[in-house]
């Protein structure tokens, strides 16, 4: 491993995580924002305790579900995504059987190709069979302006059902708005991408991956199932109670 933190260290995942975001700066795939995403969802992460509550692994197992019996399913894939989680994404796609396609919000062609490189180097690492979509964009999402609306036709332009995670808000509704089933995870149960999107899923991005990997798919819970807004206020109850339960067991 290349990574100087020990693993016994009680913040080790948090560390590995932040060292794979700086790795990934060094190879110019992230933004220049990517580190204040990040925070923000650590702080959220903090706050749920670090853990994948009962609502979002219901969510996970209906997403996923719901890409498996999709017929064009795609997962999206921007700068932080595949810094933090580029293996676990490509085994995902494997797993349902889908492209990923490379689409970030700051879009310029050095971060475009840092992001396939780095992708199709894993890609072969991993020995997986994954189309990598992203390189010849040739179709626009409607509603979106600007070099991010970019995409391909083959790829997030005809998908029914997509994966978005670490989204933002405009993308995710310009998603919504034609027609597709979008799923997200953020662990920002308040974000306009949570609420926007069609199941959301508030779990911190690597763990989700590594539960949605494990499950067993003939056994998934189905969309009939899911409700979408007590889904997010089950997450703030999580974020809420906790804390509480935090201070009173402080004063014991
Ligand atoms: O690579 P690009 O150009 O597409 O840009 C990617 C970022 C993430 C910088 C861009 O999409 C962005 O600015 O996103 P936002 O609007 O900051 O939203 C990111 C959301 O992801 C926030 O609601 C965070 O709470 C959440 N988040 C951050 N890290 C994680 C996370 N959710 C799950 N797992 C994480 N590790």
């Amino acid at each position: 491993m290349d990574h100087a933190a020990d693993p016994s260290h009680p913040r080790y995942r948090s560390l590995l995580m932040r060292h794979r975001l700086e790795v990934a700066a060094k190879k110019g795939m992230l933004a220049d924002s990517a580190m204040i995403a990040h925070g923000r969802g650590e702080a959220y992460d903090y706050l749920l305790g670090e853990t994948t509550i009962p609502s979002a692994d219901v969510a996970a197992q209906v997403a996923l579900k719901a890409l498996m019996q999709a017929e064009h399913p795609v997962l999206s894939v921007n700068g932080n995504v595949v810094a933090l989680a580029g293996d676990e994404m490509l085994k995902l796609a494997d797993k349902i059987g889908c492209p990923l396609e490379v689409n970030i919000f700051y879009r310029t062609p050095e971060r475009m190709d840092a992001l396939l490189t780095d992708l199709n180097e894993r890609k072969e690492q991993l020995g997986l069979d994954v189309d990598i979509l992203g390189a010849n964009p040739d179709a626009v999402i409607p509603g979106l302006k600007g070099p991010r609306a970019k995409c391909e036709a083959k790829g997030i332009l005809q998908a029914d059902a997509i994966l978005v995670p670490l989204e933002d808000g405009d993308r995710c509704e310009a998603l919504v708005a034609m027609g597709k089933t979008v799923i997200v995870i953020d662990l920002n149960p308040l974000s306009r991408s949570s609420q926007r999107g069609s199941i959301t899923i508030v779990d911190e991005l690597s763990r989700c991956l590594e539960n949605m990997l494990k499950m067993e798919t003939e056994a998934l819970t189905s969309l009939d199932s899911y409700d979408h807004m007590q889904t997010l206020q089950d997450a703030l109850n999580a974020i809420v109670g906790g804390m509480q339960n935090k201070f009173s067991e402080a004063k014991e």
